[in-house]
């Protein structure tokens, strides 16, 4: 699914958004409508080009007439107009600055004003030097949350999401792929252990010395490469197309491909740990191979699986590879049978148009069947309160309720559970009542408002409540734009096993909530975790893929995760908590 004008359409509306928001709030509502398009666009199933020729653009919900318009002459002179004179009518520069947190449009386009400044460079010096302290209304506080901003937003430009680098990485392999001589073909590195940010990316191949020069020259060649910034025999480093960031190649022997990916997985602590105990055993390890110190005689080196039993350990996989106790496991033959994407039963959170979510409940649930193996999805749409996200109020949800037992008929069973994602109150409370929630499959309570407080007692209060069953973003932080709540894990996590709470790994790859870490100390408590892909459209739903990928790196096994368990499971989780008396908590 790689259609590249819609992908640039989506962008350019996604630009033609920005313009609106910086323009203010005269503009909010082509804001929204452009903001709009743009992720319906992106989600689309299909290439623009046959919504046009069927004259069926009118009939996506989300494009109305002006933008079908403009996707009509987008499609027959390859630019929008409006675009190219709205343009010039805003310092262009500087609108990407509006995603970090502090930058908003009124603040920007006074700085743009009043000091004359286009340039985010400016921006930040003006920001340093004192001349933005100066202006009306922008008090010490303000700067100083707006230098923190700067400072969260630096972690996604100098590092990438990892669904964003999988997604680059992937592309790599694809073109190297096609190389008959290419003999094996990994990714390295943090990507390979799937590491939520990634620094670069690292691709690990090995073939025939005599093709060396031919596959380096497939990964240096425009396609690929904007930049060279090294090219040798064996290694090579470019500054990739599109995404302009770096990509680091290694050609190794084929009879080396087991060290090489060893050492170029890493990650360094773990390999310098390895080596040690390979020291202590009398062998050399090296990028080469296993080597026996007194006769510096290679024992090992094709396979990964080969390096790690002469040196006395069990396999260790990728993703466990950090140096966290992973080596001393793996001596005692106990690593842990890490859970897979096939184990998935089912995907707990997900919206629909009856709040944020931009397919209808009976959309959602072809594009699972079609291209999922699950036994069960549940429905969450946000709650009244979370008014930017459309929540729904109680009438709404009766009227879900129905459609979705009317889509369970038609199916001939039970596939579609009701659910919700709940507010959590400013005080602790719900946003709707027991009697209310008593009624749905399963409730989700996440916290979206007074992200500057400790929530630690909120998210305990609704742990506490009997008709909760899931804690949605535990941290709520927002990867490269808002850092974490305040929250003691330690407490929430004991909450959460007392009260048969599970807490969730959100899978949207900005969000990683919970984080490796967090959810490994909640596993470690016994807590029961939940991957969910929080989907707002239909591609979303791969991000199942990167949840895994995060209770990997924390160690989970199936069990330790709710959703690979049927139904029945579920609801038996669900009990135990109901048999529970609150009295003795509060
Ligand atoms: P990143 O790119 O910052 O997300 O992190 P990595 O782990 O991908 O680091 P990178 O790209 O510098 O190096 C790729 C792999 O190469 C790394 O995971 C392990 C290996 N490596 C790099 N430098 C060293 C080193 O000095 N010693 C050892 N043993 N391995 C190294
Ligand atoms: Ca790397
Ligand atoms: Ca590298
Ligand atoms: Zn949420």
């Amino acid at each position: 699914m790689s259609f590249e004008k819609n992908k640039k359409l989506a962008r350019i509306f996604y630009e033609m958004s920005t313009i609106y928001k910086y323009k203010g709030a005269a503009e909010r509502f082509r804001f929204l409508a452009y903001q709009k398009a743009s992720k319906v666009i992106s989600a689309l199933p299909k290439d623009i080009l046959f919504y046009s020729k069927n004259h069926s653009l009118n009939e996506i919900n989300g494009i109305g007439e002006g933008i079908a318009e403009k996707i009509e002459e987008y499609i027959t002179s390859g630019r929008i107009m409006k675009f190219e004179r709205l343009k010039k009518d805003v310092p262009y520069e500087l609108l990407d600055m509006m995603e970090i947190t502090g930058f908003g449009p009124q603040s920007l386009n006074r700085i743009h004003e009043e000091l004359n400044i286009k340039t985010k460079e400016k921006v930040i010096a003006a920001l340093q030097n004192g001349e933005i302290a100066k202006l009306k209304g922008f008090g010490e506080t303000k700067v100083k949350k707006m230098l923190q901003g700067l400072k969260i937003h630096k972690t996604v430009e100098d590092r990438i999401l990892l669904w964003d680098a999988l997604e680059i990485g992937e592309k790599i392999l694809l073109r190297l792929k096609e190389m008959p001589e290419v003999k094996n073909i990994e990714l390295a590195g943090s990507l390979r252990r799937r590491k939520e940010t990634i620094g670069d990316i690292d691709i690990l191949v090995s073939c025939d010395e005599k093709f060396r020069k031919k596959i380096m020259k497939t990964f240096t060649d425009p396609f690929l490469a904007k930049q060279i910034l090294a090219k040798g025999d064996t290694k090579a480093s470019i500054i990739l197309n599109e995404s302009e960031r770096q990509a680091d190649l290694r050609i190794v022997n084929e009879d080396e491909w087991g060290s090489a990916l060893v050492y170029f997985t890493g990650s360094k602590e773990h390999n310098i740990h390895l080596r040690t105990i390979a020291k202590e055993k009398g062998y050399k390890i090296s990028e080469y191979g296993v080597f026996k110190i007194e006769n510096k005689k290679r024992i090992v080196s094709k396979t990964e699986e080969e390096i790690y039993s002469t040196l006395g350990f069990q396999f260790i996989p990728p993703e466990m590879r950090e140096d966290k106790g992973e080596i001393e496991l793996s001596k005692k033959n106990k690593i842990p049978e890490l859970i897979q994407l096939k184990d998935i039963a089912g995907d707990m959170q997900m919206h629909s148009l009856y709040s944020d979510g931009l397919s209808s409940i009976a959309d959602i649930v072809q594009h699972i069947k079609k291209n999922y193996q699950y036994d069960y999805i549940v429905i969450t749409d946000h709650s009244k309160s979370s008014r930017i996200a459309n929540g729904m109020d109680e009438k709404e949800l009766f009227k879900q309720l129905k459609e979705i037992d009317f889509i369970n008929k038609k199916l001939g069973k039970i596939f579609v559970r009701s659910g919700i994602e709940v507010d959590i109150l400013a005080d602790g409370k719900l946003d709707f009542s027991d009697e209310l929630l008593a009624r749905l499959d399963r409730v989700t309570a996440a916290i979206h408002s007074n992200f500057n407080i400790d929530n630690t007692d909120r998210i305990i209060s609704a742990c506490e409540n009997p008709y909760v069953n899931c804690i949605a973003h535990p941290t709520g932080r927002l990867i490269g734009k808002r850092e974490p709540y305040k929250i003691d894990i330690e407490r929430i996590v004991e909450t959460a096993k007392f009260t048969k709470t599970s807490l969730e790994i959100n899978a949207q790859p900005d969000r990683m909530d919970l984080n490796d870490a967090f959810a490994k100390f909640a596993i470690d408590t016994g807590v029961k975790l939940v991957i969910n892909t929080d989907s707002h459209s239909l591609k979303d739903f791969n991000y199942m893929k990167l949840g895994v990928d995060i209770a990997r790196r924390a160690w989970c096994t199936k069990d330790n995760i709710l959703n690979t368990k049927p139904w029945t499971e579920i609801e038996k989780f669900k009990s135990s908590k109901a048999k529970i008396s609150f009295n003795v908590i509060s």
